[in-house]
């Protein structure tokens, strides 16, 4: 990475030499705030002190207090609801699963979850998993990090009777909308006031979680039922982790949130998750930003790129001492198969590209493809080509089943997903954001692709 900083001339150079001396900051703390858009000496002490009682009011995001309500409501009742929690196989969504798991266990409730399988199921919610939930007998179904573009699986769940509440970050469909839903929760959602559309996944379930222990303490729920009021704070290991992996910009909430997650996670009870820095070399006391982003995160995403998110999950809800360290070994296992499939697959590209590079190919972005690439690794070795040769790259594996599926990931501001669309006579199916997205195809269509 390159850090490239701008100039100050006359008024923000003013400005950023008053902040100093107000704050007694350093000139350039100063200038960087400056930079940020921060002006009052008031914006700057915050942004340099977040305190968690700063945080957004959870009821501030739209329909957050309505599917609070609901879900308190329907586990209070004589006969409690059965909730099926929907996730994500990455970072994001398996950090969302576990932090429902220990809030909802705490609070006694009856749910389960269910996270897709990317090589059989692919990502977000589909009708199956919606048919699946109703043979079980799931009466509630809320999704984390995905379900926002998820029309017919919303459909389906409309027309069995599920409830469904949405809980994700992504983009809306600019010209669908929202998926019939009794709950949209997405800061993402032009209607929502919040301001909160930097969070990932995992924290806009953790406040959906701060929301229903408002409801209950208010309705005497605790006192009621005889339970212990979690602390809010604990889960916050797991947003940290999250908010780190998706990449989401530093500031607002978020800065608050890693700020004091990053000492929750240093002092973490959870067993598995203890075992998990441990065996990555890290001690737990002296986890930092960076480990998360490439220790942390790599090792808790191997189980979905490599077969399923299950053990990963399993990892960061276990209560036991024993399996933690049993599972932690197992994902550290999966995790070092994952590093080795990269690494080959990472030497093999930039055999082909060096090539094609010599033959004037590639000029505007690498296109290469393979059978001997396994699907859900060509996304991180897409990400070290642009990074090595500057250029957008397509990665892609040729699966078993004669699809060629891979993911882009942009270089230089350039937007993938518009690109995709351009191109998308050629292409069986793709999704994702403006700087990376994922694209299926029939093998036979790469060359005319390419040229496109
Ligand atoms: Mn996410």
């Amino acid at each position: 990475m390159q850090w490239v900083y701008k100039n100050q001339e006359g008024s923000l150079k003013q400005a950023a030499l008053l902040l100093s001396e107000q704050l007694k900051i350093s000139n350039l703390a100063a200038m960087l705030c400056v930079n940020r858009g921060l002006s009052t000496s008031e914006q700057v002490f915050t942004y340099l002190n977040p305190k968690l009682d700063q945080l957004t009011h959870p009821f501030k995001i739209l329909d957050l207090e309505k599917a609070a309500a609901f879900l308190l409501e329907s586990q209070t009742s004589t006969v409690q609801k059965k909730i099926r929690v929907y996730t994500d196989y990455d970072v994001d969504g398996t950090t969302g699963a576990a932090l429902l798991t220990w809030f909802f266990r705490d609070l006694k409730f009856n749910f389960d979850v269910v996270q897709p399988d990317r090589f059989k199921d692919g990502y977000g919610l589909n009708v199956s998993a919606v048919e699946q939930a109703h043979l079980d007998g799931v009466q509630i179904l809320m999704t984390v990090d995905c379900g926002i573009t998820n029309f017919d699986a919303a459909d389906k769940a409309a027309e069995l009777g599920i409830t469904l509440i949405i809980v994700d970050h992504h983009q809306i469909d600019p010209v669908r909308g929202n998926p019939q839903a009794f709950a949209v929760i997405d800061p993402q959602r032009a209607d929502d006031p919040s301001g909160l559309k930097q969070l990932c996944g995992c924290a806009l379930a953790f406040y959906l979680c701060m929301g229903i222990r408002l409801l209950a303490r208010a309705s005497n729920f605790f006192t009621d039922l005889g339970i212990a009021e979690p602390n809010m704070k604990n889960l916050l290991d797991l947003v940290v982790i999250a908010t780190a992996a998706d990449m989401v910009p530093l500031i607002g909430d978020n800065r608050i949130l890693v700020r004091h997650g990053l000492g929750i996670l240093r002092n973490t009870t959870k067993p598995g998750l203890r075992a998990l820095i441990q065996n990555a070399g890290i001690e737990v006391k002296a986890v930092s930003a960076s480990n998360l982003g490439f220790a942390l995160g790599p090792r808790i995403n191997a189980s979905g790129r490599m077969g399923s998110a299950q053990t990963a999950y399993r990892v960061l809800t276990t209560n036991d001492a024993d399996e933690g360290i049993k599972l932690a070994q197992e994902l550290e296992g999966i995790n070092k198969t994952r590093a080795e499939l990269q690494n080959s697959i990472w030497d093999q590209v930039r055999e082909q590209v060096d090539r094609g590079l010599e033959k004037g190919k590639f000029s505007h972005a690498v296109v290469v493809a393979s059978s001997n690439w396994h699907e859900g690794v060509v996304g991180i070795v897409a990400s070290k080509v642009t990074e090595h040769f500057r250029k957008p790259a397509i990665i892609l594996a040729i699966r078993e089943d004669g699809l060629a599926k891979g993911s882009v990931r942009s270089f230089g501001g350039y937007n993938v997903l518009e690109a995709l669309h351009l191109s998308k006579d050629f292409l069986k199916g793709y999704g994702g954001h403006k700087f990376a997205a994922g694209l299926s195809l029939d093998p036979s269509k790469i060359e005319d692709f390419c040229e496109h």
